[in-house]
């Protein structure tokens, strides 16, 4: 009888409109929600959570209550920064323990309080099978003025390098250092020298996938207790791209020791998107007039082509043409290259495409099939963000580049074939569905773990630990990500969706971005307080039922996007709304977030 009462109440919105309910755009907006605006805490409407209908509080005929999480409190630096240096922590070496001085950092402009920052290494050692030495590198900032909360920084690409402990979380954010956190920065288990042939060692291979993080997380904490004499009353993991992906994997596997995540652009399907990327690499290579560029196969002009044809199918089908393509759903089903952009009748000249072409775009967005007929990653919506710089880098560029995709010959396939590196083009360009992609999965007596396991969430529907103790997860993607298809997010969320009945939005929220490309950019309202937001939620109760959302035009303090278009207000706001719905305009200023509601596509 649960499972009754259950969609009774916490998803009677999704039930109704499954079942073809008599309005089939119902505003998943409940009690104890809110829309969560630019700026943070107690920024958005402000209901409070606890003891409302069936959100946060109520009763829930789910596994188990969820617990409200209570609220950080503020502390300071108890002991002097440099007697930090002396902290002792299992196969742990402090490096340098160093008192950084208001104003010395900066991020977007944005001076940084006082803070101590302490570098360090753990788990010394010489890889047997390379014979290189290893470690885990970190870094650690630690504000004088502190807010109780400690975040673990996910960083992004292949790691190798300890980013600057900011807790940088998107574009244009307020980071988490200068919020007070304390904040950790990690390689993930190798140095940049080392990339990416540490994919030659087994345990770097674990250290990046998952294991660093759940060695460094205790002593990150013990670092804290020292530093200003308790614990983190809350702990967060927050980042952007691969760093979205150690977010999600943490999600999963540390749990018990994190109370927030901010996932942005997540590449949780890593391997598999590599999967993707390589072979489309393949589809452009087919129309590409010179193989060391492969945007020749689709330059500029061609995808502005295609993407005014997208906005003259899609546009509107929100309520307003605006540039922006919010039902996504919608515009799989409207847009149709073959029908909508011209044939080339001669030679290409910006203003049709070949049939060839034609093909490969198809391709590329239904995503990679092997010869069985199996998906091995997920497709993508169409969205005038191709347009980007920032998109077509992703897919003609870091597809066959040294840096990305094609190192997965090394980090990703077991054995690893690091004579491949050689050419990378070439990689990228041979790479076979049936007989390569299968390596991602596979494991060896030395490597006893294969790609899918250390590098993507295990059992990924399976949240209970972060459900059960009252953690939230926040995730975010652009609809114009060229490397990670939010596509793919959407169907994480649906997997989740089919555990949890629909409780899932209790603890994960997913919103898209129109426009947005990998992790910002693009002809899009990329700039909002997710680590804000998250924090209202876990601490709070307050579930966000959108974001607002603003653009980065001309004049914005903390960075201008080039991709916002000219004819849009530099500060066009709107909301990001959770997953499934859809911004829908409903009369007003066209460049206000106020002026549209969440509701349930059409479609
Ligand atoms: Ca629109």
């Amino acid at each position: 009888m649960k499972p009754r009462k259950y969609l009774m109440t916490a998803v009677a919105a999704f039930v109704l409109s499954a079942c073809g309910g008599v309005n089939n755009r119902i505003p998943f907006v409940g009690a104890g929600e809110s829309t969560a605006a630019q700026g943070g805490l107690g920024g958005g409407a402000g209901q409070a959570g606890q003891g409302g209908q069936g959100e946060t509080g109520g009763e829930i005929a789910g596994p188990a209550p969820i617990p409200q999480l209570a609220a950080a409190q503020s502390g300071s630096l108890g002991s002097s920064c440099e007697s930090l240096a002396s902290f002792i922590f299992d196969k742990t070496k402090i490096v340098t323990a160093t008192t950084v001085s208001a104003g010395t950092l900066t991020v977007a402009g944005i001076p940084i309080e006082e803070h101590c920052r302490v570098t360090g290494k753990m788990n010394e050692r010489v890889g047997p099978v390379d014979g290189q030495p290893y470690s885990i590198q970190f870094e650690m900032r630690l504000p004088k003025n502190w807010n109780g909360r400690f975040l673990h920084q996910g960083n992004g690409g292949i790691d190798g390098s300890v980013a600057t402990a900011t807790g940088d979380t998107g574009a244009g954010q307020t980071n988490a250092l200068k919020l007070g956190f304390a904040v950790l920065s990690s390689d993930a288990g190798h140095s940049a020298a080392q990339n990416p042939l540490f994919g030659m060692d087994p345990q770097a291979r674990l250290d990046y996938g998952y294991a660093a993080v759940g060695t460094l997380t205790p002593m990150a904490k013990a670092l804290v207790k020292l530093a200003y004499g308790r614990g983190p009353d809350r702990s967060y993991f927050a980042g952007g791209s691969n760093g979205g992906r150690h977010t999600m994997v943490a999600a999963a596997r540390y749990a018990a020791e994190y109370d927030g995540f901010l996932a942005v652009s997540p590449g949780f399907n890593l391997p598999k998107s590599s999967i993707a990327q390589l072979w489309g690499a393949q589809q452009w290579a087919t129309v590409a007039t010179d193989l060391a560029d492969l945007e020749t196969a689709f330059p500029v002009a061609e995808r502005r082509l295609v993407a005014d044809a997208i906005l003259a199918r899609c546009d509107a089908l929100d309520g307003l043409a605006d540039g922006m393509v919010n039902d996504y759903q919608g515009c799989r089903k409207a847009f149709d290259i073959q029908r909508d952009v011209p044939s080339c009748r001669g030679a290409r000249d910006g203003t049709c495409l070949t049939d060839a072409q034609k093909s490969a775009f198809s391709n590329v967005y239904r995503g990679p099939i092997n010869s069985a007929g199996v998906a091995l990653y997920a497709n993508w919506p169409f969205d005038p963000g191709m347009v980007a710089s920032g998109w077509a880098g992703w897919t003609f560029r870091n597809s066959v580049g040294a840096n990305r995709g094609p190192v997965s010959a090394v980090i990703f396939a077991t054995p690893p074939e690091p004579a491949k590196l050689a050419d990378t083009l070439a990689y990228a360009l041979t790479f076979s569905l049936d007989v390569d992609a299968p390596k991602f999965y596979a494991t060896s007596g030395l490597y006893t773990e294969s790609a899918i396991s250390y590098m993507t969430p295990p059992n990924p529907e399976n949240l209970d630990m972060l459900r059960n103790r009252g953690a939230k997860m926040i995730i975010v993607h652009g609809e114009a990500d060229g490397v990670f298809s939010p596509n793919d997010t959407a169907a994480y969320m649906d997997a989740l969706g089919r555990r949890y009945f629909g409780d899932e939005s209790k603890f994960v929220r997913f919103f898209r971005v129109p426009g947005m490309g990998h992790v910002s950019g693009g002809p899009a309202t990329d700039q909002y307080a997710g680590l804000n937001i998250l924090i209202d939620w876990v601490e709070a109760g307050r579930a966000p039922s959108s974001i607002v959302a603003q653009a980065r035009g001309a004049g914005n303090p903390s960075g201008v996007n080039a991709d916002v278009p000219a004819t849009w207000a530099p500060n066009r706001s709107r909301p990001l709304c959770a997953y499934p719905l859809i911004a829908f305009y409903k009369g007003g200023d066209p460049e206000r977030a106020a002026s549209f509601a969440c509701e349930k596509a059409s479609n």
